[in-house]
């Protein structure tokens, strides 16, 4: 990073991906000095870091981009319906030049700790190049799926052979011709990586422990027609999108799936199948909410899953049955289940015979031993509190957030927390975030903290801190709309499932982005309700 070091800045904020490259562009517009750091040495936080072969967005690449200038959307050309990684890189990259922001960014530096001094009010933030820095306000732009899970298996470091996590890939291409290969974790990473690795590998082996529910990508290149009438409708198709639930304008059918017969159930996955994408979900309006009508959808995909895979026994093993289709983020693949055809590919189930140990030659299971030269691992994150959780964050009273959080996180609107003045969270837990179009949920947050910070100027105002009755408040309407729905069934990583230990605490907002965002909007139209200004 070029950026120089400066002691004193109005605002630090930390990460620069798509969350802390528009943050710093909008508090930039204010006339504030900002310093972002970055732990990579390149902007794109999760792009720049889940390098893996065959890494894509499973959101329409139209959707998932910046709305906040229109020249960057008219003259930036996606090629396919669904972008891969290297080109959401080529993206960001991009608009860190097209805006000039590289010159506040401090690369290949982690902040490790952010400490609040109540005399002056401001963030005193240290990195692990042994500097520090005093921020009036300290913006948390971390991520909700940076802090990569490797499980802790016995053996680890015995390993002889190379391994990778998916969301720590390195830079150099990985060649997997000729090589034994062993993929362990059969979620959205892993069935994006799955058929690539099985094409070069001379035999891929996945572990697998919970079959995920999966629908085909149907990527192909954008539509001419298609990229030219949303390039002309646009704005109007962004505020729609905002208004919506999901930050995507998606074909919603009112209708229950028990309202209807098999016939017409049948026509409306085929048709949503045959389309591709997260859009099945959209195929009935209860899906979330009643087991029953969600199991008509889960039978569905199960039995497109039997059709697929030639080796009945296979197939089976492949079915999801423990948790109810869409309560675990629903995967996109590009032929995942036909993958499960190949010859030099072996489906090793991990629940019933866990992996015991990694070992020098590969890894063992409870029955079996498998000799590998590589591993991947696609064993997913310490999604939402992890990158937060892991700065040393003190707010008053030097009271830190892992106190605060150690029976889970506790947040107001997911924005701010209660002990924690001048310190927000770009989508943090208790917010849409990773339950959205997160380009909308991300864009939506440094819209309001930019006018947060504009109002508090404005007032001469210097401190900014949630009430703990607003968070309190916050904490149980979100609990409330989550208990309504068939989400708290599965375990996951919404949930925290998937780290052992972690407090079990449904995180993200799950009432809409639409109505969220005016609910944000009717905090500040009402003096900032729920916060106490000072002075
Ligand atoms: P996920 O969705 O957390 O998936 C992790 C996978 O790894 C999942 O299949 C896990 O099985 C498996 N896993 C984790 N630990 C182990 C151990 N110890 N043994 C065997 N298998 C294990 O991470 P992803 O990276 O795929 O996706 C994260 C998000 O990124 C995704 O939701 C999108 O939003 C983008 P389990 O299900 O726990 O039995």
């Amino acid at each position: 990073g070029g950026a120089k070091p400066a002691s004193n800045v109005d605002a630090v904020i930390v990460g620069a991906g798509f969350a802390g490259l528009y943050m710093l562009y909008r508090l930039r517009q204010l006339g504030l000095s900002v310093r972002v750091y970055e732990a990579g040495s390149g902007v794109g936080g999760t792009w720049f870091f889940n390098r893996y072969p065959g890494a894509r967005c499973d959101i329409e690449s139209l959707d998932y981009s910046y709305s906040f200038s229109r020249e960057l959307e008219q003259e930036w050309k996606w090629t396919e319906r669904y972008a891969t990684q290297p080109e959401i890189l080529r993206y960001i990259n991009h608009v860190a030049d097209r805006f000039e922001l590289r010159r506040d960014i401090q690369f290949d530096t982690r902040v490790t700790a952010a400490v609040f001094d109540e005399a002056t009010n401001r963030w005193a933030i240290q990195t692990d190049d042994g500097a520090s820095v005093s921020a009036r306000f300290c913006i948390m732009a971390t991520g909700c799926l940076s802090a990569a899970k490797v499980p802790d298996f016995k053996g680890l470091e015995s390993f002889k052979g190379r391994w990778y996590h998916t969301g720590r890939w390195p830079h150099e291409a990985v060649d997997f011709t000729g090589q034994r290969v062993g993929v362990i974790g059969t979620s959205s990473s892993g069935v994006q990586v799955i058929p690539i690795v099985a094409e070069q590998a001379a035999h891929l082996f996945v572990f697998q422990r919970t079959p995920s529910f999966s629908v085909p990508a149907r990527n192909a290149p954008i539509d001419p027609a298609y990229e030219s009438w949303m390039k002309a409708n646009y704005a109007e198709y962004r505020r729609k999108a905002r208004e919506s639930r999901a930050g995507v304008v998606m074909d919603v059918n009112e209708k229950s799936a028990l309202d209807v017969s098999p016939e017409e159930r049948e026509r409306e996955y085929t048709a949503r199948w045959k389309k591709g994408g997260t859009g099945f979900l959209g195929a009935f309006s209860d899906l979330r909410i009643r087991r029953e009508s969600n199991e008509t959808a889960a039978e569905f995909v199960r039995a497109r899953i039997r059709a697929t895979v030639r080796d009945p026994a296979v197939a089976e093993a492949l079915l999801p049955r423990t948790y109810p289709l869409g309560t675990r983020r629903l995967c996109v693949d590009t032929h995942y289940y036909e993958t499960f055809n190949r010859d030099n590919v072996t489906l090793v189930d991990v629940k019933t015979s866990p992996i015991e140990e990694l070992t020098p030659k590969g890894l063992r299971t409870r029955s079996a031993e498998y000799a590998l030269d590589i591993i991947v691992f696609a064993t997913g994150f310490d999604a939402m509190t992890g990158a937060l959780l892991n700065i040393d964050i003190r707010g008053r009273g030097n009271a830190t957030l892992k106190q605060k959080w150690a029976d889970g996180p506790r947040t107001y609107l997911g924005l701010a927390i209660a002990g924690f003045p001048n310190l927000f969270t770009i989508t943090g837990p208790g917010s849409p975030s990773v339950f959205s179009n997160t380009l909308v949920s991300i864009e939506q947050h440094v819209d309001w903290l930019t006018d947060c910070i504009t109002y508090l100027r404005e007032h001469r105002l210097e401190r900014i801190e949630a009430t703990v009755e607003a968070e309190d408040g916050w904490v149980a309407h979100a609990r409330e709309l989550v208990e309504r729905t068939l989400f708290p069934l599965a375990d996951s990583w919404y949930i925290g499932a998937n780290i052992p230990g972690k407090p079990r605490v449904f995180m993200p907002y799950v009432g809409g982005v639409g109505a969220y965002r005016q609910k944000c909007d009717a905090v500040a139209a009402r003096g900032y309700e729920g916060f106490t200004l000072t002075r």
